[in-house]
């Protein structure tokens, strides 16, 4: 048994897992757990499993999820643990997650190290737990606590479990297996949870436990309710098996394998930022800039655990954000930021201000000090040029509000050092978020697809349709909101300055709509100023259809003699969709994204494009290659220019380009992949 051993601690078998590098329950683990508690003798008075490393067990190989499962699956494991006649404790350092909280289940007592931490992560891959989490649960804490830790996916620490029951003790990380071994020695007999009845609750605590998890929850989230209810109402026995066909119906499910690839795509990413070399320690930030994005980044290093420095020439903003974080330090000086291990600037989106601020912030800073961008779209090769070491600089893309928003695009310049980027990488991951790299070039990525799904948006309502259809048809994918309502969200005058900015610069040829321009010119900015794409009457959060900008969408085609048509919603997602693809395409053969999956983690994370699709690639991906071609071709005959790559598609071919896109995140492809590493 190569995963599990077994050493005997006088009358008791200890097995320890170890499976590196987290202790994931795959088909040889179950197999060794397996052979391992059928291989303890009469002489054994008790049994522990416990795990090496830094986890007890952190749950399922999901990999395996996208074909048969291989025996013996895990209900078959612990089975045999209830089936032995001594107790089986579960002794867990570090994470007992999905699998490995249910294994700890299936035994007669559970002790934690203080470093515990359990949950049941299931839900948030398109799943519930699948080898009797619902039931045994139910039977521990009750019908309203385990509703609570299915559905909200949420891990305990070691005193919450204790508090909760999910632990029966919790000692000192060097106690543990003592102690372990002294509980199994010391349990009357077995303990099984599947024999227990489900202790009462009244019906109020079940349904507001139920209401707490209910509102706007995926299908699996309530079926994954529905099972834990379910399981007071009937035996464990049938319990345990209808839960098992539920989670193989869910596993199957294309959602459940949509987000099985955002999983997996998640971590190519974070694994091509870690680079080769070690990161330089990060203890303290300096943040330059007081605005909303300096201050919710100082918000969220501080979160992390960093010291935060927070620069300003403007006091009373630094005293705004040093009131609601006591025990920030602040500095009106540049010099202030002199001990920051990284300074990140949060300052107006100019080439100047930023390079004039970097230089002077070399002048202070320590020479193995890092210095990052936050910049949405300067070329910081540029930035890079003016900077004295630029070997130690890069680019850290937040995005609003990046105290909630998980996506950060790690930028290298052409000088960015492996040091560096190693460095920014794990401020990134320390910092819980989700890294991508980038390369340089307008809106780096996510913003670049962004840009021609607005395009597009656009596009659309020039020729009929209302901005309130193309939001409710994007809507009806899956997006939180659509475009139009993003940008009366965020103010349209940002992206106004930038067309301004950048006109001089635009290919006449490109098609171009006024109708934001017209908008802005009008003062229509927004929620802001109570009104932009849509009207907000007395401040109304959620914008409504308004005449005035009715009209002035109606002149904007008048001025370019298009008569307004009726386009269906499938139009309008197709072309949207074909846009990003496009985009997409773009980004992969300019290199300036390295993975297509990037791209859609960067749309699913940073852009709320709806998790289940697995993101705009996968989603048509999955579509038949005839749609993809008609797609981009009503993309192309929308603007040449813009999506000139999309022209094959006329002459009913698939780009070849395309073709390459979309095979590197299709369903099998990803999985071979996964599966053979
Ligand atoms: N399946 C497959 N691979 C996994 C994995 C998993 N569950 N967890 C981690 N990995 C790989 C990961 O891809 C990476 O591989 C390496 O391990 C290190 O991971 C039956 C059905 C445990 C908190 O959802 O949350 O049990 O890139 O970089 O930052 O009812 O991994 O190095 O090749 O993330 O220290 C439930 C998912 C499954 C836990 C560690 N369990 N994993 O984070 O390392 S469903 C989970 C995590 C289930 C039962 C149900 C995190 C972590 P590579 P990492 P980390």
């Amino acid at each position: 048994m190569e995963t599990v051993s077994i050493t005997m601690v006088e009358d008791v078998a200890v097995l320890t897992i170890d499976n590196p590098p987290v202790n994931m329950g795959n088909a040889t683990l179950r197999r060794d757990l397996y052979d391992a508690l059928g291989a303890a003798g009469p002489d054994v008075v008790g049994v522990v499993i416990i795990g090496a490393g830094r986890h007890f067990y952190a749950g399922s190989d999901i990999s395996e999820f996208d074909g048969p499962l291989i025996d013996p699956q895990l209900p078959a494991v612990i089975e045999v643990i209830e089936s032995l006649p001594v107790p089986v404790v579960a002794a867990i350092s570090g994470l007992a997650l999905g699998g490995g909280l249910e294994l700890a289940l299936g035994c007669d007592g559970r002790i934690g190290a203080t470093s515990a931490r359990l949950g049941f992560p299931e839900v948030t891959l398109g799943i519930l737990p699948g080898a009797g989490g619902t039931v045994r649960a139910a039977r521990l804490l009750g019908v309203p606590t385990a509703i609570d830790l299915v559905a909200s996916a949420r891990q305990v620490d070691a005193d919450e479990a204790l508090e909760l029951g999910l632990l029966d003790h919790v000692v000192p990380a060097e106690d543990l297996l003592a102690r372990a071994v002294d509980l199994a020695r010391s349990l009357a007999g077995k303990s099984r949870l599947r024999d227990r009845s489900v202790p009462h609750a009244n019906p109020e605590q079940v349904e507001e436990a139920v209401a707490r998890h209910a509102r706007k929850a995926r299908p699996n989230v309530l079926e994954a309710v529905g099972m834990v209810r379910r399981s007071a109402e009937v035996d464990a026995g049938l319990a345990l098996s209808e839960e098992r066909a539920i989670f193989e119906r869910l596993r199957v499910s294309e959602e459940a394998a949509n987000l099985r690839y955002l999983f997996f795509a998640k971590r190519a990413a974070a694994k091509a930022l870690r680079g080769k070399v070690a990161p330089r320690p990060v203890r303290t930030v300096g943040i330059a800039g007081a605005g909303t994005m300096g201050a919710a980044l100082a918000r969220a290093c501080s979160g992390a655990g960093y010291r935060v420095v927070l620069f300003d020439t403007n006091p009373a903003a630094l005293a705004r954000v040093a009131g609601a974080m006591p025990g920030l330090t602040t500095t009106e000086t540049v010099g202030g930021l002199a001990g920051a291990d990284l300074v990140v600037d949060a300052v107006f989106e100019d080439m100047d201000v930023k390079r004039d601020l970097f230089a002077e912030v070399e002048r202070h800073v320590a020479p193995g000090a890092v210095l990052a961008t936050n910049t949405s779209y300067l070329d910081i090769n540029e930035m890079s040029r003016s900077l004295e070491y630029p070997r130690r600089f890069g680019g850290l893309h937040f995005f609003n509000p990046p105290d909630r928003n998980p996506l950060v695009e790690l930028i290298r310049a052409e000088t960015t050092d492996d040091v560096t980027a190693a460095t920014l990488a794990d401020v990134v991951k320390a910092l819980g978020k989700t890294g991508i790299p980038a390369g340089v070039g307008d809106g780096f990525v996510a913003n670049r697809v962004y840009a021609d799904y607005r395009t597009q948006a656009e596009f659309l309502v020039e020729e009929g349709a209302t901005p309130e259809q193309v939001d409710a048809a994007m809507v009806q994918l899956g997006l939180a909101i659509g475009p139009f309502a993003v940008a009366d969200m965020s103010g349209l005058d940002i992206a106004w300055a930038r067309r301004k900015r950048i006109a001089p610069t635009r290919d006449p040829l490109q098609r171009y709509v006024d109708i934001p321009d017209r908008l802005c010119e009008a003062g229509r900015l927004g929620r802001k100023t109570g009104a932009g794409w849509y009207g907000y009457p007395d401040g109304a959060r959620r914008g409504l259809p308004d005449p005035d900008a009715v009209r002035i969408i109606e002149e904007a085609r008048a001025t370019k003699g298009i008569a307004a048509r009726s386009i269906d919603d499938g139009e309008i997602r197709a072309r949207i969709l074909a846009s990003m693809l496009c985009a997409a395409v773009q980004l992969m053969e300019s290199g300036v994204a390295q993975r297509a999956s990037d791209i859609d983690v960067a749309l699913t994370e940073g852009f709320a494009f709806p998790r289940a699709t697995g993101g705009p690639l996968r989603l048509l991906s999955r579509w038949e290659e005839d749609d993809v071609i008609a797609a981009l071709t009503a993309a192309y005959r929308s603007c040449r220019v813009t999506f000139a790559l999309a022209e094959p598609a006329t002459r009913g071919e698939l780009p070849q380009a395309v073709r390459a896109v979309l095979r590197q995140v299709a369903p099998h492809e990803m999985f071979e992949r996964a599966a053979s590493r």
